[in-house]
């Protein structure tokens, strides 16, 4: 691999934890079979995959399992499904229709429980709403609403007539929905009076009227009474769920839709323009998120799985609602905050509901981290038997408290890696048969085509990082960039040639677990050496006073780029130089003097996505001029950005 495109990896990890035996052996995924559905994806990946496609319902067969014209897929050619039929009509035939689809818990601390019956009923009824307004299948409705299981029943019936959604997560401004609604032309916006989150009520209305006087394609609003808040009706437009459901019958059958009818479109920021609407289709992206939530997260009928994203983001699509309800799965919603309304909140939801899998993201673990384990301990949590995360490449040491102090060591840990993009997992331990370590998402699951290259498109060594690539198509790849597909053979399949671009940097040691390092934009080339910034922060928080970190590159005169660090601390610590010494000797202990931070600054928070990815780039912003120029409406909490600007000047 030629110089200038090694990205160097100083990660050494040794800790190795086996499946437990007892978990293996009732696993849906046993290692034998494990063996065996790597052993049939190598041999014929189209029959492979064709085979979990006929686990589901199809009213018409497909003729071609795929028909791949680069950069174009599609399929499970000429098949025709309803989604919303496999997530809901087939369990009512089975002692499912009795059972808990959803259980939910208000942040107020109120709770509902709807079993597939009842779900299937309501998203009947509301389907019928949507027809009543007009939409038909591939109109596109917006949906800006709170985690209640409204949000789901919203979700399932466009599913159910064929309408496209496209859900703005809920804490999107005005501008940032009303942009997105104008992208994908929607007819309908589906929204809420309001939300709780830390106790307050986060209004959406106020919103989506604003963002409607700027949205011509939008008819009609339907309003979910949440909170309770006074809003704005808007005559003729704007309507109440609950007014509106009284209006229509509960029979609504499923259309039988062509397995590449466009199921969803989701926005995704970039590094840079505007934000591109990633489109997923049907018969395929079931296929995968069904046979993956069953592989991976191991879903059987007595769980109770929680899913701790909120469905505005990809994880919520195809983990919290598509691929556990086809799977029968009884799923965990909450609507509000982690620390509402003390730090322990998702430990007092696992004990009250007998939650038996969590899958949340580093960065909420590193929360409770930083928290401070007393939290955790006051609680039982021994329904708990399997973990997973999902969003960014954990720091070991968050992963092994997450094992230690969550889990008790007794639940094995899965870390999935996957994008927007990709529609479902790609990269992920199967819990009863693989070896897991702390930091990396082992291996590519069955059917899945991963490799690393550098920039000019040769293999690398062991060890040797590079660019992750996919070689080839799976099936719930996105299919274009909604209006721009031209953006779509760009971004993704024009910088490597004749392979998908992940946009991320990683490597494989010798055993096939690839090791996340971050985004190739999050590399920095220090005197000629490439550093993953993922691994300098597992450095940073692998110190005891450290709670969370974000490395930076700032342009340097004399090395190419210099190491920036910005750093919290856990509760009761305190910044001073000492400190910042031994962090920097600890990151040359651990990595290697050549990473040890130029600059540390210490902080009480750090600038995330509202999904809770570290935007590295306000960092880097920050870290080069002290101020940040570049779009910032995908940011959580503006006054971070206040504070670091401040600290600066
Ligand atoms: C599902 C989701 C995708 C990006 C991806 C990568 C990072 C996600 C990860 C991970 C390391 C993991 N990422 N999972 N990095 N280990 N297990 O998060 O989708 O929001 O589109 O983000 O997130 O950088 O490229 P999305």
């Amino acid at each position: 691999m030629t110089e200038s495109h090694a990205i160097e990896s100083h990660q050494h990890e040794t800790r190795r934890f086996p499946p437990p035996s007892d978990f293996a052996s009732r696993a849906n995924v046993t290692p034998e079979l494990a063996a065996q559905l790597y052993a049939e994806a190598e041999a014929d990946v189209e029959a492979f995959w064709a085979k979990q496609a006929a686990t589901l319902d199809w009213m018409t067969p497909w003729t071609q399992v795929l028909d791949w014209n680069p950069p174009h897929a599609k399929w499970f050619v000429g098949g025709k499904l309803n989604i919303a039929a496999n997530c809901l009509d087939r369990h009512l035939t089975t002692w499912r229709r009795t059972k808990a689809a959803i259980i939910w818990e208000g942040e107020p601390g109120d709770t509902r429980t709807l079993t597939y019956w009842e779900l299937h009923r309501e998203v009947c009824r509301f389907a019928n709403v949507l027809k009543k307004f007009g939409i038909r299948a591939g109109d596109r409705v917006a949906i800006y609403m709170p985690m209640t299981p409204e949000i789901a029943i919203a979700l399932l019936a466009c599913a159910r007539i064929g309408a496209t959604h496209s859900v703005v997560f809920g804490g999107f401004s005005a501008e940032a929905l009303r942009d997105r609604i104008n992208d994908a032309g929607c007819k309908l916006v589906v929204t809420a009076d309001g939300a709780w989150r830390r106790g307050t009520e986060v209004r959406l209305k106020p919103a989506v009227d604003a963002a409607l006087e700027q949205a011509p394609t939008v008819q009609t609003c339907i309003v979910l009474r949440r909170t309770g808040a006074k809003v704005d009706m808007q005559p003729g437009r704007d309507h109440w769920w609950h007014e509106m459901l009284e209006t229509v019958s509960d029979d609504c059958p499923p259309e039988a839709l062509d397995a590449e009818h466009p199921l969803f479109i989701l926005y995704t920021s970039g590094t840079t323009g505007k934000p591109k609407g990633i489109l997923h289709t049907t018969g395929g992206y079931l296929t995968q998120v069904a046979a993956t939530a069953k592989w991976v997260l191991d879903l059987k009928d007595d769980d109770v799985y929680w899913c701790t994203a909120d469905v505005g983001w990809v994880t919520g699509h195809s983990y919290v609602v598509y691929g556990p309800l086809a799977n029968g799965a009884t799923v965990m919603m909450y609507e509000g905050a982690p620390n509402h309304p003390e730090p322990d909140r998702f430990w007092r939801i696992v004990d009250r509901h007998g939650v038996t899998m969590l899958y949340t993201a580093p960065t909420a673990i590193r929360a409770f981290i930083r928290w401070g384990e007393q939290w955790v301990l006051k609680h039982r949590l021994d329904s708990l038997r399997l973990l997973g995360t999902v969003g960014e490449p954990i720091n070991p040491e968050a992963w092994m408290w997450y094992r230690q102090v969550v889990g008790k060591g007794r639940c094995p840990i899965v870390d999935t890696w996957w994008q927007t993009e990709t529609g479902g997992m790609m990269i992920a331990p199967l819990p009863g048969a693989t070896t897991t370590m702390p930091g990396t998402a082992t291996r590519p699951l069955p059917g899945i085509g991963v490799e690393i290259r550098t920039k000019d498109g040769q293999p690398v060594g062991a060890n040797e990082g590079g660019y992750l690539v996919l070689t080839r198509p799976w099936p719930a790849m996105l299919r274009t960039i909604w209006g721009d597909d031209d953006r779509y053979r760009r971004q993704y399949w024009s910088e490597i040639e004749g392979v998908y671009f992940a946009g991320d940097g990683a490597r494989r040691d010798e055993q096939g677990n690839y090791w996340i390092m971050g985004r190739v934009d999050d590399v920095i080339n220090v005197s000629g050496h490439r550093l993953g910034t993922a691994e300098i922060e597992s450095a940073l928080v692998s110190h005891e006073a450290v709670a969370e970190a974000a490395v930076v590159g700032r342009p340097d005169e004399l090395k190419g780029s210099a190491i920036v660090a910005f750093v919290t601390l856990e509760s009761g610590r305190s910044g001073d130089d000492a400190l910042r010494a031994a962090l920097r000797e600890h990151v040359a202990r651990e990595i290697g003097a050549l990473a040890k931070p130029d600059d540390i600054r210490f902080t009480d928070a750090l600038p995330k996505t509202r999904s809770g990815k570290i935007m590295r780039r306000l960092l880097r912003e920050i870290a080069a001029s002290g101020n940040v120029v570049g779009d910032v409406t995908t940011l959580e909490d503006f006054s971070v950005l206040e504070k670091l600007r401040a600290d600066e000047a």
